[in-house]
């Protein structure tokens, strides 16, 4: 990968504060819960925008299992130019923060979510899309290992793919806000290593 790519990847997301209702966007990602037919936190701010058409539109869905998405219109929310709505369902946090990043069933399952959204999102031509810190809430997920999933797997997916062309992390406070720069500047700095460290080459 080229020092333009990595940089011309890095301009490709975004870090946001406020309410993902409000973002001027194609699509927003729901954190729900395997029902789809709304709760607390996101999903509530989700539904109560969208209006009562979302569920009972989801009534029809079946629910969702976790570590899966479903693609929805955004109802109400297209008024705000919002016209997807993607609901994943991210796994509840029942293990410990000190084993290594992977190896953890819930690690697995979120970055399912994280895939499954992008690939909804690449499959219905959506160009800019919001997340939200999937799990991180009512669920537990501790932050900044939610933060380096959401970031390698939304990295990883873009450097193969046109669309979505633009992905924004919007947190729901500027301490969350400050995990995701945090690891991005982290990431950036792994990349740039990588790309000046040559063992190989002749001239050093
Ligand atoms: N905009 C952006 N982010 C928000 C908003 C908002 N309007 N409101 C909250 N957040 P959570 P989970 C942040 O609990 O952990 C629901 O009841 C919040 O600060 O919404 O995946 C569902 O029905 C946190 O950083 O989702 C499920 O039962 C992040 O969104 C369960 O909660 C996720 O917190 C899902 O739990």
């Amino acid at each position: 990968m080229s020092h333009a790519l990595s940089e011309s990847l890095l301009e490709r997301i975004e870090v946001v504060t406020g309410d993902i209702t409000r973002q001027p966007v194609d699509a927003i990602v729901n954190a729900a819960n395997e029902s789809l037919l709304g709760g607390g936190g996101v999903d509530g701010a989700i539904h109560r925008a969208a209006g009562p058409r979302l569920k009972e539109h989801n009534r029809t869905l079946g629910g969702c299992t976790t570590g899966l998405a479903r693609i929805t219109p955004a109802f109400d929310l297209e008024s705000r130019g919002i016209e997807h709505i993607i609901h994943t369902v991210g796994p509840v946090w029942s293990g410990e923060d000190n084993a290594a990043l992977g190896s953890q069933r819930e690690d697995v399952l979120l970055a399912s979510c994280y895939q499954q959204c992008l690939d909804l999102a690449a499959q219905h031509g959506i160009d800019t899309l919001a997340f939200p810190a999937i799990s991180t809430g009512v669920y537990h997920f501790p932050k900044q290992r939610a933060a380096k999933i959401a970031l390698s797997h939304v990295l990883a997916f873009l450097t193969s793919h046109e669309q979505p062309r633009k992905v924004i992390f919007c947190c729901f406070s500027e301490d969350d806000a400050t995990i995701y720069h945090e690891a991005i500047r982290t990431r950036h700095q792994w990349m740039s290593s990588r790309l000046t460290y040559r063992p190989d080459d002749p001239g050093r």
